[in-house]
């Protein structure tokens, strides 16, 4: 539904974006609030300002609370192996448990409610590469509109690479799973992709507006998006659209910063007597395209799936790399995402290999011999052992 703001709301929201005060951009976003006409149509815009607020709100509060000694837990984890998956979910369903049984991490399991309180990261070992597990504080209801640590978890959840979102067999699962969706979706942490996407990438270079068309505009044109972003004052940005899009899509974008997780639903304790209707409800309730895997932590059951699922759906690939005369290719491989092509290993082995790069050599069952003498563009797959060879080698 179009919000059809008033030109002087718009205008305020530019001012908005360019404030980087936090007290300043609240008073403007309060103001700007007070510019939009209520109705139907901005009921969505309304909330996800208010949203963006309390967020605000927060990060003055830590701030404040850090300054005057009183630090809280430590939210933002570090990156390290291929991909950082944070596992969520609420109290008591087995997250510490999994952790436990999973990677090396001493962590307390307890049926006392809400035990873990602050981020606990923990390394997982599957077929060569190493994900990084993240237990977060238990989600509640209210997490969204934060709930204790609820906009921190969430913004943990944001900044993952992939999500475990696990459920408790032994009570009703398919409650705890909306419960749990229902908070994302209020920040904004999607996990099916849209028709389409919009992404709006502004600059400060002065270059205007660039907009990049990979899917098509329904019910409106290029022109009316040029409009709309002109009346919000974003004339310097870059802006993607692939799928199908909307007008609203755009305004959507410009308010809110969307995002989609690869996510896999973790089904705890199939060891309990009550599990298996449970699990055959959730199985019909959740979405096809969901991966689900049955667990037990306890009775460690099922758990071998877990790292193939993982790897699956964050479409992860191996590349293993050969140092040049070497007979022998690393035993840790690169994971790179699916698609990716040589360039995208050689920048991930270092910023410089891409420019001192020769050609490479590519080792692999699916070619019609190996090694091949390859380029920059060589589309990669998984198990490929690569050998790079750079100019100054070559002289
Ligand atoms: N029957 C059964 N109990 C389990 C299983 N996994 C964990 N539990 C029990 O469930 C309780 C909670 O486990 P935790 O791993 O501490 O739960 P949590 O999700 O980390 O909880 P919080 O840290 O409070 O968010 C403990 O008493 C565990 O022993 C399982 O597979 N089967
Ligand atoms: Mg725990």
């Amino acid at each position: 539904m179009p919000t059809n703001l008033p030109p002087e709301a718009k205008k305020k929201w530019a001012e908005v974006e360019t404030t980087q005060n936090p007290r300043s951009k609240l008073e403007l976003m309060q103001e700007f609030l007070s510019l939009v006409p209520k109705h139907k149509g901005t009921t969505k815009l309304c909330a996800q300002v208010k949203k963006k607020m309390a967020t605000i709100r927060k990060e003055i509060d830590e701030k404040k609370q850090k300054r005057a000694g009183k630090g809280g837990p430590k939210f933002f984890i570090e990156k390290e192996g291929a991909a950082q998956i944070g596992v969520l979910g609420l109290t008591n369903v087995g997250k510490s448990c999994l952790l436990s049984v999973l990677t090396n991490a001493r962590i307390e399991v307890s049926p006392n409610p809400y035990t873990t309180r602050e981020p606990t990261p923990s390394m997982m070992n599957y077929a060569d590469v190493q994900f990084q597990l993240v237990e977060a504080p238990a989600l509640m209801e209210g997490a969204a509109d934060g709930r204790a640590w609820g906009l921190q978890t969430l913004a943990l959840a944001r900044n993952a690479d992939g999500l475990i979102l696990m459920v408790d067999l032994s009570k009703d699962p398919v409650n705890q799973l909306n419960l749990i969706v229902n908070e994302f979706e209020k920040a904004r942490i999607l996990f099916s992709k849209p028709k389409g996407r919009v992404l709006i990438e502004r600059k400060h270079t002065g270059a205007g507006l660039r907009i990049i068309m990979i899917g098509k505009l329904v019910g409106c044109t290029l022109k009316n998006v040029k409009e709309l972003l002109r009346g919000y004052r974003i004339a310097d940005a870059n802006v993607k659209i692939t799928g199908e899009v909307t007008l609203d899509d755009v305004e959507d974008a410009i308010f809110e910063n969307t995002t989609y997780k690869p996510v896999v639903v973790v089904a705890n304790k199939i060891d309990v007597n009550s599990s298996k209707p449970s699990l055959e409800l959730l199985e019909a309730t959740i979405d096809k395209n969901t991966p689900l895997v049955a667990i037990s932590c306890q009775e460690k059951l099922g758990l071998e799936k877990l790292g193939e699922t993982l790897f699956k759906t964050l479409n992860l690939i191996r590349i293993y790399t050969k140092e040049p005369g070497s007979r022998a290719c690393s035993k840790k491989p690169f994971a790179l995402k699916k698609g990716a092509a040589l360039q995208d290993l050689a920048k991930s082995i270092h910023t410089d290999f891409e420019r001192k790069f020769a050609h490479a050599r590519v080792w692999s069952e699916r070619l019609a011999f190996s090694p091949r003498k390859v380029g920059l563009s060589f589309k990669l797959e998984d198990g490929d052992i690569v050998e790079i060879v750079t100019k100054r080698r070559e002289q």
